[in-house]
């Protein structure tokens, strides 16, 4: 509807509108407007959603206006109000760009990458160079060279599905190099096949209403589910707050007792009103070590089903008791100085543990840590020897706070995906797979590690890896320049990289380090078909396009598509069908899967009603079947059983990962640990509040709601403030060894003396592209150390890290890090 009509159409509500066009049309628009059905008055409503929640969107005038959640969504979160900001910021990609230097020195020049000066080319220029690029890293070098195998938190929508999109068009030119595992997870998945059978992280969890009538102790042990399922990996339905809702009504009756294991007092504590066990940063392993030598000691351990159903219990005692190589026996007293929990209370909290009905719910922060399997392995010990795990209401969960697990699941079947791969029986138009003794695929972390050191060998679980050395990147759906640790050694690593090609329609700090930028359209300009509920497969949701791709963006279906033109690939990427015969097949597949157990409407009453429900979940209890028979139902174990000691491991003749679950001292640790005399404050770098990662840092309104000074907010307690000068709405600098950054003071007692938070994903601001140069804005991945978690995960240990804090005096640097690039002809 054109401006001119809409103002027409005011006036005339407002003078004598009911004799012009009659009352009840009047009254239908404004019902409608209410109703957030298709038609009103200022424009047109349509249905989309996102990793945060499903809504609707107003479009008028081409520009989408106002959105709100489905009516569906009875907990939506906060976040939704920063999508508008997701298509509208000065920070949008906005033109296919190439980096200054390496256009015009041609080539390679490493030391200037960074420094934000690229050239705007065409389409056809920019598609061109990327196709040569692959040309000559195949013809010059092999497939070991290109690494185009990262993934990360690409919008949500089955079809367009960027990662996929990419990886396929990429591997129909030649092999690559790719990765294993994930930055979230990556020491959790990898033990607990060993100890539980599964990666258990991304398993579906006893659900919530068996937890909230069979429990009578929860333990959220560094876990906080209000935050952290804001988001889904799928359209999140935020069902799971309505569980949270009747578990803090449980808690103010005194019918469930839910604790906190955590140092910092979370969100979700504060929502539930809930006690908290403080627990010194990183020490948790000898907190629960100390748990089990009371289980032990006192005999509240489960004899029967440790029996029963877990192996190598005696090979773990003499190590609780003192009698292995390190002689110490890990009592209370033992565990005190170092958690700074008291022996007593370790005491009492463990009786509570063996006491009733209970609960165990790990979040995942805790393993993205230096020697983050241990933790988790120590878990599973503690759980077996209460003897709980099978029932409902009792046990272990290591995934609760996560994209809706514990919302009782349909069990229906969602809609499939672009495929990822070339498909059967095709081969890449370079079909070489001589990786040169390199490893084809490397633990996710340890990518920056084979810049650097190519050729090195390391181990990882159980085997050897020899880092390739890469010459290029490709990078889509993930921002490698957020999620990995340590700028200043990323800094480092890029300069030796040949080429580096992004696509993305968020100008991140990735983009900055790229030679080739390309602009893919948002998820908000495009249609896509999703599952509505990541793990409860509550039903399906329509993806309208809400406007058309801005600038010269285009979706990545079409980049890919006129890629793969350039050698001959393209009918057989897009297999023929566009867009909207993609959304209809994918759609036409999951009716038919679902056809043996309900009906689905035609595609076009899906389409126009935006989302299909399928109904309640069925209840489910984790591991029940394996308690009913160990024998019928074996755990994936090597035994079968649950492994408190594995023999697998033990083998692998690791240092930092043995036989069983052991206490090692950290690299870096705050309270009295290594380096804590010169850097005393712990760095938790927690997932955001009010981002998902990366994204949504460029939304500007929705940013200026929290950030400090237009910084990052750095939380820190009143105490470590006082002493420091530092008072709430400061600019204070933030250091260690690795590197520096500013942020902006947010003093708050949720905070105890000796942590500090800066969520994660904060975008990368330099002051410069040299090494060592401060960062303006404050990822705190300018501070975090880039090791693995041990031999053999290789994860990420993001949360290993102490850094100082002094109030900022200088002359405060402007921030860099939204805006785009510097464009040069
Ligand atoms: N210090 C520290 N670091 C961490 C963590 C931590 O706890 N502490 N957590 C780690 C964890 S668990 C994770 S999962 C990672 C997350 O790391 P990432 O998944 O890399 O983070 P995102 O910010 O979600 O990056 C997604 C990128 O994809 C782009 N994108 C989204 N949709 C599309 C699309 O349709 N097309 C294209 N072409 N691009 C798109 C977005 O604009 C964004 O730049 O971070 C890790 N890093
Ligand atoms: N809003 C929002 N939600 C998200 C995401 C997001 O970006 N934004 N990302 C999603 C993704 S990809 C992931 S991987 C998950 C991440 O989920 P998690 O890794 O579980 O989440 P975090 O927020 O990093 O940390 C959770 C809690 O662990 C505590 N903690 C940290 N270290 C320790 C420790 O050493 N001991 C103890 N006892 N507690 C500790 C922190 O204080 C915090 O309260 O979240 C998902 N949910
Ligand atoms: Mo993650």
């Amino acid at each position: 509807m054109s401006l001119s009509r809409r103002k027409f159409l005011k006036g005339l509500a407002t003078t004598s509108a009911a004799s012009v066009i009659g009352p009840s049309l009047l009254m239908q628009v404004a019902k409608a407007a209410e109703e957030g059905s298709p038609y009103s008055a200022d424009g047109v409503w349509k249905v989309s959603g996102s990793h945060w929640g499903a809504f609707r969107a107003r479009i008028y005038n081409g520009k989408v206006v106002e959105i709100k959640p489905l009516e569906r969504d009875k907990y939506p979160t906060d976040m939704i109000k920063g999508i508008k900001g997701i298509i509208y910021n000065p920070s949008r990609v906005r033109y296919p760009v190439v980096r200054l230097n390496w256009l015009k020195k041609h080539k390679f020049s490493g030391d200037t990458r960074g420094n934000n000066r690229f050239v705007r080319v065409t389409w056809d220029e920019a598609l061109d160079l990327f196709y040569q690029e692959l040309e000559r890293i195949q013809k010059d070098y092999g497939p070991w060279a290109l690494h185009a195998g990262m993934t990360g938190w690409r919008a949500t929508g089955q079809f367009h599905s960027c990662t996929s999109h990419m990886q396929r068009a990429v591997g129909m030119h030649g092999n690559f190099m790719t990765k294993v595992g994930d930055y979230s997870t990556g020491a959790g998945q990898t033990i607990l096949p060993y100890v539980l059978g599964s990666t258990e992280v991304y398993a579906q969890g006893t659900s919530w209403p068996d937890i909230l009538s069979n429990s009578k102790t929860i333990i959220l042990w560094a876990n906080d589910p209000m935050k952290n399922t804001q988001v889904g990996w799928q359209c999140e339905t935020h069902d799971s707050y309505a569980y949270y809702e009747q578990l803090k009504d449980k808690i103010a009756k005194g019918q469930i007792k839910v604790i906190s294991v955590d140092p910092v007092r979370s969100k979700t504590q504060n929502y539930l009103g809930c006690e908290q066990l403080y627990v010194n940063p990183q020490t948790d392993v000898p907190f629960m070590l100390a748990i089990a030598h009371t289980l032990y000691k006192e005999e509240l351990y489960a004899k029967k089903f440790l029996e029963t159903y877990a192996l190598g219990f005696d090979e773990f005692v003499p190590y609780l008791l003192g009698k292995t190589k390190d002689k110490v026996e890990k009592t209370p007293e033992w565990a005190e100085p170092i958690c700074g929990v008291k022996a007593d209370q370790i005491r009492e909290f463990a009786r509570l543990l063996a006491a009733d009905r209970t609960q165990l719910i790990f979040g995942w922060a805790i393993q993205r840590q230096q020697h983050g399997e241990q933790p988790y392995w120590m878990g599973a010990v503690l759980a077996a020897m209460l003897g709980q795990i099978g029932l409902p209401g009792g046990g272990i969960s290591y995934a609760h706070h996560y994209s809706g697990v514990g919302i009782p699941s349909t069990g229906a079947a969602g809609p499939g995906g672009f495929p990822r791969n070339v498909d059967e029986g095709k081969k890449p138009k370079w079909d070489n797979n001589d990786f040169k003794g390199y490893s084809k695929t490397i633990p996710v972390a340890r990518w920056v590690d084979a810049i650097l050191e190519p050729g090195k060998e390391i181990n990882y679980n159980g085997s050897k890896v020899k880092l390739p050395d890469t010459k290029m990147l490709v990078v889509s759906g993930c921002n490698p320049w957020h999620h990995h640790q340590d700028r200043n050694r990323m800094k480092k690593a890029f300069q030796k990289l040949q080429t580096v090609v992004t696509i993305d329609f968020a100008w991140t700090a990735t983009c900055r380090f790229s030679d080739i930028v390309l602009p893919a359209c948002t998820q908000f300009e495009r249609n896509d078909i999703d599952l509505y509920g990541a793990y409860s497969a509550s039903g399906i949701l329509a993806m309208h396009k809400l406007v058309d791709p801005l600038y010269q963006s285009k979706t990545d279906f079409e980049i890919f598509t006129e890629l793969c033109r350039r050698f001959g690939r393209h009918k057989e990427f897009t297999r023929g069908m566009d867009e909207m015969e993609w959304v209809r097949m994918l759609y036409k597949d999951c009716r038919d899967a679902n056809k043996a157990n309900f009906e689905m409407p035609e595609f076009d009453q899906f389409w126009a009603d935006g989302v299909i429900d399928f109904g309640e979940g069925k209840s489910f209890v984790r591991h029940a079947d394996f308690r009913l028979d160990p024998e019928i139902n074996p755990l994936g174990t090597p035994s079968g059983f649950i492994e408190i000691f594995s023999r697998k491991i033990d083998r692998f003749g690791y240092e930092h990962c043995q036989g069983h679950p052991m206490w090692f001292e950290k690299a870096e640790r705050s309270h009295g640990g290594p380096m804590s005399d010169k850097y005393p404050l712990w760095l938790q770098s927690c997932h955001p509040d009010q981002r998902l990662h990366s994204q949504m840092c460029e939304s500007e309104e929705y940013r200026a709601t929290y950030s400090v000074q237009g910084r990052e907010p750095i939380y820190i307690s009143p105490e470590d403030a006082k002493k420091r000068g530092i008072k709430d709405g400061d600019i204070v600098r933030v250091f260690n060894d690795r590197g520096q950054l500013l942020a902006g003071a947010r003093v708050s007692d949720n905070y105890p003396s000796g942590v500090v938070r800066i969520h994660e994903g904060a975008w990368y601001g330099p002051m410069n592209e040299k090494v060592g140069s401060l960062d303006t804005y404050g990822d705190p991945n300018t501070l975090t150390m880039d090791v693995g978690s041990s031999e053999l995960a290789q994860a990420t240990s993001a949360n290993t890290v102490v850094v100082e804090i002094e109030k900022f005096r200088g002359e405060v640097p402007p921030v860099t890090s939204f805006g785009g690039p510097i464009y040069e002809s």
